[in-house]
């Protein structure tokens, strides 16, 4: 992907940032979303309870205002629903900020995978539908924590679908929890897109691949300023060709503005293994949050690497006795040698989390 005029790097990424909320629309979900966000917010305020908001799955780069066709990525959202479990199950309260139909806290269990919902379930001799034998304990003991969650409002969903719906969200979000001071944490984990179409470039009606009807892709921007700049996604004869602008960078802000006393953790992710020591430091340096933890797509669901001022670089892993195996991906010798229950490894990264997030509150930070 080409990124829009990368000849002025820096000065256009600081224009971005300030411009960014004034030039692309604020999404028609927010004012509902806030309306349950702020009593959330202020129940746990007045509990003195932490509140983590754990950002998952991808965001998508629309390339039509009415949109048919997007960009995505690849999350499915695992890292994300299964730290929410932890942090609830650490006392925290979470708003879970999450791509539309991504995975989910506790129904994550039994959803995405090679069983049907339909499949965990049978009829019994008097015709009731039942949870299956198979799977009467798990089912028990993940509804039982999913309701404790519900019951003690504990949890919040909001979904998001685009980067605009994310930045949007993300930015409300932060300046609502302000109250809570260091009793809040971010711990951004969705894969947020890293090039976007401003809505000044971006056509309104689904775009015309057939070349008998380009004429209707002319003067389609959905923009006032179209005259001005040429739409991002466009046909030069039968070819696509798509030309993103880079979204502008928000953690600075988050950190300085939004949310200047709340721990913010952030992801991330590479597939070159030698560069994610080095870029994990590069954006703690840069940004001055309080944690990255670095990891690579092949490996993330065994190792992470913790990279934070206060304690250098740390690595994480799930010992390998204990790391899932899927029959596919393993032989039935390897399958049956794992004698010890998988581990999630998120099951070790938040616990950790918040071990250095207790520090913050107690002796201040060391950004
Ligand atoms: O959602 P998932 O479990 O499939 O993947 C999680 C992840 C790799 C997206 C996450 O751990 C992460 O690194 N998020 C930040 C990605 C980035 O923008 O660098």
């Amino acid at each position: 992907m080409a990124a829009h005029d990368q000849s002025n790097g820096d000065s256009k990424l600081a224009n971005g940032e300030t411009t960014y909320f004034a030039t692309n629309p604020r999404p028609a979900s927010l004012d509902e979303h806030i309306s349950s966000l702020a009593p959330f917010i202020a129940d746990h305020v007045r509990k003195h309870s932490r509140v983590a908001l754990v950002t998952s799955g991808g965001t998508t780069v629309p390339l039509e205002n009415q949109t048919v066709r997007f960009i995505d990525n690849f999350s499915a959202g695992t890292r994300g629903a299964t730290s929410a479990e932890y942090f609830l199950e650490n006392g925290y309260a979470v708003i879970f900020l999450h791509r539309q139909f991504s995975l989910l806290p506790y129904s994550r269990h039994f959803s995405h995978s090679t069983n049907c919902f339909l499949d965990y379930m049978t009829t019994s001799s008097t015709g009731e539908v039942v949870i299956d034998g198979e799977y009467q304990a798990q089912m028990a003991s993940v509804l039982q924590k999913y309701e404790r969650a519900k019951r003690e409002k504990m949890l919040l969903l909001l979904p998001f679908t685009s980067v605009n719906e994310y930045l949007w969200h993300l930015r409300e979000i932060a300046m609502l929890m302000r109250p809570l001071g260091a009793n809040g944490l971010f711990y951004l984990a969705a894969a947020v897109s890293d090039f976007f179409i401003p809505a000044e470039r971006m056509v309104e009606h689904k775009i015309q691949s057939s070349e008998d009807f380009a004429h209707a892709n002319h003067g389609t921007t959905s923009s006032t300023a179209q005259e001005e700049r040429s739409p991002a996604a466009h046909m030069d004869g039968a070819k696509l060709v798509i030309d993103l602008d880079p979204v502008p960078k928000f953690l600075k802000q988050l950190v300085d503005v939004w949310s200047p006393k709340s721990m913010i953790v952030s992801f991330k992710l590479e597939t070159d293994p030698s560069i994610l020591a080095e870029k994990s430091r590069y954006a703690l340096k840069k940004y001055s949050h309080d944690l990255v933890i670095g990891n690579m797509l092949n490996t993330r669901k065994h190792e992470v690497l913790f990279v934070s001022a206060a304690g250098g670089d740390q690595w994480i892993r799930v010992p390998t006795a204990r790391r899932s195996k899927s029959v596919t991906a393993a032989t039935m010798s390897e399958v049956r040698q794992a004698t010890e229950m998988p581990l999630e490894i998120e099951s070790l990264i938040v616990p950790e989390v918040a071990r250095l997030h207790s520090e913050i509150i107690s002796n201040g930070r060391s950004r």
